[in-house]
Order: C-alpha cells, then sequence, then structure tokens
C-alpha cells in the first residue's frame, strides 16, 4: 500500500494518524501537490493529496473515502462504527473538522495572495466559517456527540488535524483561549504517538 501525501496536509495526516493507529505497513511516497513536477495529477485528477495506491493497485481519494477504504479492511481499532447509522454522526464531526480544515487552508492561500489581489473580505468569510465551525466542535466534544462515545473514533482524528493544522497556518485565531474544554480534548488527542509521528515539520 502507499500513500501519496505532502508532510504538512492534514488531510493527508488524517490518513496517516488511521494508519499509525490500525499498525497498518505503507510507503509514504512524499509529492507537493503545488510543485511543477508534482506526479499527483497522474493518480487524482483533482491534483490533491492524499491519494492512496492500494496493494490490489486501485487508487483511492480524497480522504473521507480513503478512510472508509482503510476501515473496511477490518483492521482495530475499529474508527467508524460498522452499523452505517452509528457511523453517520461520526462523519458528520468528521465533516466538520473537515470544512474548518477546509477554510483554514482557503484564508492561508488568500492570505499569501499578492496585496493588490487580497479580498480581506474573502479572508473574513473564511474566518468567520472557522469560528462557526469550532463553536460546533466544542459541542460536540462536550456532549460525546458524533464521537463514539469513548473511543477513539474518525471523527477524534479529523479534529485533532484540524485543530493541529489551525496551530500551523492560522496561529491567531487561538482557539485554546477560546475553548479551554477544545483545548484539553486536543492535548490528549496531539499527545498520541499516532499524532505525534506525523507532527508537520515547522518553518
Ligand atoms: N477534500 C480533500 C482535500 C484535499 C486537499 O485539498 N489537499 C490539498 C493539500 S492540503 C491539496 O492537495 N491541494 C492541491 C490543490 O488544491 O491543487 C481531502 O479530504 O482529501
Amino acid at each position: 500500500m502507499k500513500l501519496i501525501a505532502s508532510l504538512t496536509s492534514p488531510y493527508a495526516r488524517k490518513i496517516r494518524v488511521i494508519l499509525a493507529e490500525k499498525g497498518l505497513p505503507f510507503q509514504l511516497e512524499v509529492d507537493v501537490p503545488w510543485n511543477a513536477d508534482s506526479h499527483v495529477p497522474q493518480y487524482n485528477p483533482l491534483g490533491k493529496v492524499p491519494v492512496l495506491v492500494a496493494s490490489d493497485g486501485r487508487v483511492w481519494f480524497d480522504s473521507p473515502v480513503i478512510a472508509e477504504y482503510l476501515e473496511l479492511l477490518g483492521v482495530a481499532p475499529v474508527l467508524i462504527p460498522a452499523d452505517r447509522k452509528a457511523a453517520l454522526p461520526v462523519r458528520q464531526t468528521e465533516a466538520l473538522a473537515d470544512g474548518i480544515t477546509d477554510a483554514a487552508v482557503a484564508a492561508f492561500l488568500e492570505a499569501n495572495r499578492p496585496d493588490e489581489e487580497r479580498s480581506d473580505t474573502g479572508l473574513a468569510r473564511q474566518r468567520e466559517k472557522i469560528l462557526r465551525g469550532l463553536n460546533a466542535l466544542t459541542a460536540r466534544v462536550e456532549a460525546r456527540d458524533g464521537l463514539n462515545g469513548d473511543a477513539l473514533s474518525l471523527g477524534d482524528v479529523a479534529a485533532g488535524c484540524a485543530l493541529a493544522y489551525l496551530d500551523l497556518r492560522q496561529p491567531t485565531i487561538d482557539w485554546r483561549h477560546r475553548h479551554p474544554e477544545l483545548a484539553s480534548y486536543a492535548e490528549a488527542l496531539l499527545a498520541r504517538p499516532s499524532f505525534v509521528s506525523t507532527e508537520p515539520p515547522r518553518g
């Protein structure tokens, strides 16, 4: 099994955390999709990472589909409840966390446009999505709603990757200060070996 990923991608980190939690062996192929010489479009027409090339040669993207594929391998721990109705709230938390990440990526790209092209309105719009998303995530974490009880779930993995990505690219959001409950939740999550071993390079 081969995972094509960049080391800073929060979506790819989600998959790397899952692989680590399940102890699944894989080969990591680092490829930065923004580089002109990237091979990612040969695997994913959308030109995005992560991409998983399974042992049978089939190619899977994007991260929710890869997460589903890995779950179907039947290797513990269960991160998505097998019952489809029970899985739905977990997938909803994943979508919420991924949506926070989407807004943080969009804000990062917007902020890095040349001055004359940057839109303050666009930046504010993404920031509002992040703030509303954090409110909703806090409510879910407090109620353990959509997180499969006390067991680690895909919702937790996606949430940890989203929050850590805010640290990397949107530190001024200061989510720990806004949501202390989220801070203690994330502290335990980010201390897991699966998260520690997939920390993005800084700088
Ligand atoms: N919804 C996708 C998002 C993947 C994504 O946007 N990846 C970024 C890296 S963080 C990327 O490859 N961007 C390259 C591009 O948009 O051209 C997923 O969950 O896998």
